[in-house]
């Protein structure tokens, strides 16, 4: 077992067809070994019961229509996003606090389920549950996961999400950084794992643990991205880092054989033998020779990004260098971008002075000076009910500074409002992750302050409210 190390190709066959996104036809890869033919993700067939939309099953549930009835709902209990068109002025904000956990780094939630799962990043799986936390972690990983926790130590648990068939399949995905004992990976390189749910619903088969695809890194404890999610076509997304550093000296990034500095986009289902597959419209299908599970490139360190659960839009927060943050949003199904680092950092050359082309370059909506922020967290677009007026608006915080603003995406224009600053009106600490629930709203996951290797302070996870 163990997926295939890769750095460069992995090994990897297959045909993936999903029934929401494009139907991809044909093997895309020439790894070696048998070209599977794996129908890998049927995601599902359950209709929502929330008007005219019918969902592919839950998971990032997603109509692609924004005049929706607010029926997108997925299977499982039918807690859904709220669709429907934003009404009325924006209140004022705040955060009200919903559980406490050490050194919480990520939320996710299976599709239709009322719970929230909180990712430590000392390799904890933790549930919430009517708004308690389980005593007992849903999954702990303990030594398999390496824990950094120092400024740009930026190793540990960094990213959860449900397969958008668990309530079938009981199958969610880590992502974390190795520490000992994982298959096929040696000490800090980044692995995708699968696990399976248990027959107790709240804990995880620990012994479920499947390697999925091991991606190698230099020795730089940072960089690493964060975020892995489940698209509309049911395909998963893992952004990943450059390698760290300074300035991408590896040349990742633009280096379409590597899988540092990407957005992928793979089947993680076992298919045909093989660990994964990769679906044949990635990036390969425009940039001969591209690595198969590359979807877009040119990224720094895509640490948070996000699909609003309506659109299906992809909304990436990658973090720069000296100057600039960037905001990008990718229309849904449009990918295969190049993001411009290390060629752009922002809006401007990199390094600053240089000049540089813009041809083939996709550049992003918002660029965010470091005067305001220094490691931006992309957030989430808000799809819930509670706060009408906040419906489609996407939040976005920075980890340094403890800004936090909103801004709202433009679909016909391709365009971002300027964002309006929150920071005052939230006033929080050290936002690692801004995610929504089964039901749309929003949770800010604070890691609490005063984290370093030695110490791993209590955090806490938010959820965005009205202020009273
Ligand atoms: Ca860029």
């Amino acid at each position: 077992m163990g997926g295939p190390t890769t750095g460069a190709m992995g090994s990897v066959t297959g045909a993936t067809t999903s029934p929401a996104g494009p139907t991809t036809m044909g093997a895309s890869s020439s790894g070696s070994g048998t070209t599977g033919s794996g129908t890998g993700n049927t995601t599902g067939s359950s209709t929502s019961n929330g008007g005219a939309s019918s969902s592919t099953g839950g998971g990032p549930n997603t109509t692609g229509s924004s005049s929706g009835t607010g029926g997108t709902g997925g299977g499982g209990a039918g807690i859904q996003a709220d669709c429907s068109p934003a009404e009325g002025e924006i209140p004022e904000l705040t955060l009200t606090p919903v559980a406490t956990v050490n050194v919480p780094v990520d939320l996710a939630y299976p599709p239709g389920d009322e719970r929230l799962f909180v990712a430590t990043l000392d390799g904890d799986v933790r549930v919430i549950k009517d708004g308690q936390v389980v005593e007992t972690p849903f999954l702990s990983l303990g030594s398999k996961a390496v824990v950094g926790g120092n400024l740009g130590d930026e190793r540990g648990l960094l990213g959860l999400a449900f397969h958008p068939d668990y309530a079938d399949n009981g199958l969610f995905y880590v992502h974390y950084v190795a520490g000992q004992g994982v298959d096929g990976a040696s000490t800090n390189d980044s692995v995708l794992e699968e696990y399976k749910v248990s027959a107790d619903p709240d804990v995880a088969d620990a012994a479920s643990g499947r390697v999925v695809l091991v991606v190698e890194q230099p020795s730089s404890t940072n960089h690493k991205g964060g975020s892995i999610e489940f698209g509309a076509d049911g395909l998963l997304y893992w952004g990943l880092g450059d390698g760290g550093g300074m300035g991408d000296a590896m040349g990742n990034a633009q280096n379409t054989s590597a899988l540092l500095g990407k957005l992928l986009r793979i089947d993680p289902l076992e298919s045909g033998g093989m660990p994964y597959s990769t679906p044949a419209d990635n990036l390969a299908m425009t940039v001969s020779g591209a690595a198969p599970e590359i979807w877009d490139y040119g990224l720094r360190n895509p640490f948070r990004f996000s699909f609003d659960l309506c659109e299906g839009d992809l909304y990436i927060g990658d973090v720069g260098q000296n100057a600039y943050e960037e905001i990008t949003i990718e229309k849904a199904a449009e990918g295969r971008k190049n993001y411009g680092w290390n060629i752009w950092e922002g809006l401007h050359c990199y390094p600053n002075g240089d000049s540089c082309s813009d041809d083939g370059v996709t550049q992003p909506l918002l660029e965010v000076p470091r005067a305001q922020s220094s490691s931006i967290t992309g957030g989430s677009v808000y799809r819930g009910s509670a706060i009408p007026s906040l419906r489609g608006v996407y939040f976005y915080a920075d980890y340094m500074s403890n800004g936090a603003w909103y801004t709202r995406y433009d679909r016909d224009a391709n365009t971002a409002a300027a964002p309006t600053s929150i920071s005052q009106e939230l006033n929080v600490e050290g936002v690692v992750a801004i995610k929504n629930g089964a039901d749309g709203e929003l949770y800010f996951v604070s890691i609490g302050s005063g984290l370093s290797n030695n110490v791993h302070p209590e955090g806490t996870i938010y959820k965005l409210t009205a202020a009273p």
